[in-house]
C-alpha cells in the first residue's frame, strides 16, 4: 500500500467527470488499498479516486465510531459505479469539509436519504438506503465523481471567498 498524494483546490482535475470501471483489475485493487491507507492518514471519512488524480468512479469510505473503550474497527467500504436511484423530499443540514479543500468546513442542506446502487470489488451489486452522516458522504463523494465541490452549494460570496484564499495560496507555493 502506499499514501497518494491529495489535489487540492484550484486543481482544475477536481472538475472532471470520472469514468465508470468498466473492470476490477489489480491496478483497481491497488488504487483502492491506496486510496484506503491515504483516507485514514488524512484522516478522512471518504475519498473519490479523482482526489488523488484518477478520474475513475471509484469511492472509498469508513463511518465506523469509536465504541465505549474509545477503540475504532476499520470498516472500509468501497463503491465502484455508485448512483443515486431516488432521494427523499426531506433534506437535512450536515457541516461538511473536503481533504481537497483542507480546513475549510460549512453547512449543507442535501435530501436527508437516499438510495444508492453501486458494485463492489467482488463486482456484486448492492443496493442500500443511506441517512445521517452515510447519506451526507455517499451524496458528497458521488459529486467529485462528477466534478462538484460542496463550495458548489454555498452563496456566490462564500465559494468566491474560499477560491480566492486557496487560488492565493497555491501562488505562494510555486513561488
Ligand atoms: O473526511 C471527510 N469528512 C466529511 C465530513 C462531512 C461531510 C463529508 C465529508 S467527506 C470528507 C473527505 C472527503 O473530502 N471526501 O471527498
Ligand atoms: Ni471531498
Amino acid at each position: 500500500m502506499a499514501i497518494r498524494e491529495i489535489i487540492i483546490l484550484p486543481d482544475k482535475q477536481l472538475r472532471l467527470v470520472s469514468k465508470p470501471v468498466e473492470k476490477v483489475t489489480p491496478e483497481i485493487r491497488k488504487l483502492a488499498d491506496d486510496m484506503f491507507e491515504t483516507m485514514y492518514d488524512a484522516p478522512g471519512i471518504g475519498l473519490a479516486a479523482i482526489q488523488v488524480a484518477q478520474p475513475l468512479r471509484l469511492i472509498t469510505m469508513d463511518l465506523a465510531k469509536p465504541d465505549e473503550s474509545g477503540e475504532t474497527t476499520r470498516r472500509p467500504r468501497v463503491f465502484i459505479n455508485p448512483e443515486i436511484i431516488s432521494a427523499s423530499e426531506e433534506k437535512s443540514v450536515y457541516e461538511e469539509g473536503c481533504l481537497s479543500i483542507p480546513e475549510y468546513y460549512e453547512e449543507v442542506e442535501r435530501p436527508a436519504r437516499v438510495r444508492v446502487r453501486f458494485l463492489d470489488l467482488d463486482g456484486n451489486m448492492h443496493e442500500e438506503d443511506a441517512q445521517g452522516l452515510y447519506a451526507t458522504c455517499i451524496q458528497h463523494e458521488i459529486d467529485h465523481l462528477n466534478g462538484v465541490l460542496f463550495v458548489d452549494y454555498l452563496s456566490k460570496l462564500k465559494r468566491d471567498r474560499v477560491l480566492k484564499k486557496f487560488t492565493k495560496a497555491a501562488k505562494r507555493t510555486v513561488e
